[in-house]
């Protein structure tokens, strides 16, 4: 997942001013490896009949079920095959605008380290398990390829209108949190389900969240929560769908728009949603929330 928590203001020692440092894949030792293995092993054993197409397409295609944690040189030399894409390695969080300019040249920027045993199932920062495993299949489907490049664009945009925190919402429901119609059933494609054992089950079967028909206005007007299981998920019927509505809509009066709208909350519905699941919200009032 993706909390933005701190952010510093300039790279650390030893990264570029663009925040990438080098992989040196060489440094991963052998227990690093099997924390991958280990994650990796339990999410493909889960994901047949729950990720989407495109997800266990890209796994194929950039071998990824090879074991240890991905050497870039290897995995960039398919990717960018495959779609232009490239992975570089980030000490964790950067900055908006350098994520955004990263993306919309192509660059997916990853977090170069693991997480420890005790974080096998919840961690602050994305770490190279989300960020690869998670995100890195879909960069290989050249149409959520395209849909990625024109979010950094947006991303670029969006910071002089002040309206990072609506578009930071599309990136959540979508990239990270998104769920996709197929023929076949509902499937997932948002990394951070993707990435997370226990909410690729809940996302797909629990009767507690809304999956909602995706509508980008909406989306964008809607709370997320980023430390448990969303209240909602938004349903796309292709990926077509979204990278269409993304480069065909005019983003400025959609901003002044929300500037007018209130702000909906993570459970709420709305007389115009369509719906493919009503959510009992049972787990969120469970919890307390
Ligand atoms: N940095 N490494 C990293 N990964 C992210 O997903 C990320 C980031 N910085 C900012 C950021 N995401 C947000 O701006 C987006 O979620 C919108
Ligand atoms: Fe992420």
């Amino acid at each position: 997942m993706d909390p933005i928590s701190h952010v510093y203001e300039t790279p650390p020692a030893g990264a570029q001013a663009d925040w990438t440092v080098p992989q040196n894949w060489e440094k991963f030792s052998a227990d690093e490896h099997a924390m991958w293995d280990r994650l990796f092993a339990r999410q493909s054993a889960m994901l047949p009949g729950r990720a989407a197409d495109a997800f266990m397409r890209g796994i194929d295609v950039l071998k990824l079920s090879r074991p240890g944690i991905p050497d870039y040189r290897e995995l960039n030399a398919r990717l960018m095959a495959a779609t232009g894409w490239q992975i570089l390695a980030v000490p964790g969080l950067v900055p908006d605008d350098v994520f955004f300019d990263h993306l919309a040249n192509r660059r997916f920027p990853a977090g170069n380290f693991i997480r420890t045993p005790d974080q096998l199932d919840y961690l602050q920062e994305p770490d190279v398990f989300h960020d690869v495993f998670g995100h890195v299949p879909m960069l290989a489907d050249p149409v959520f390829a395209d849909y990625m490049v024109a979010y950094g664009k947006g991303g670029l945009r969006s910071l002089g209108y002040g309206a990072l925190d609506h578009l930071a919402r599309l990136y959540w429901y979508t990239v990270e949190f998104g769920l996709i119609q197929q023929a076949d059933g509902l499937r997932i494609y948002g990394a951070g389900i993707l990435s997370s054992y226990a909410e690729s089950i809940f996302a797909l079967d629990d009767p507690s969240p809304n999956r909602i028909a995706f509508d980008l206005l909406r989306v964008m007007r809607t709370h997320y929560r980023i430390d448990d299981f969303q209240q909602s998920y938004f349903v796309i019927s292709s990926i077509d769908q979204l990278l269409n509505v993304t480069l065909e809509t005019d983003f400025a009066p959609l901003y002044a728009q929300l500037e007018t709208l209130p702000d909906i909350n993570a459970s709420e519905l709305l007389p115009n949603d369509v719906l493919i699941t009503r959510g009992t919200q049972a787990y969120a009032l469970e919890a307390g929330r």
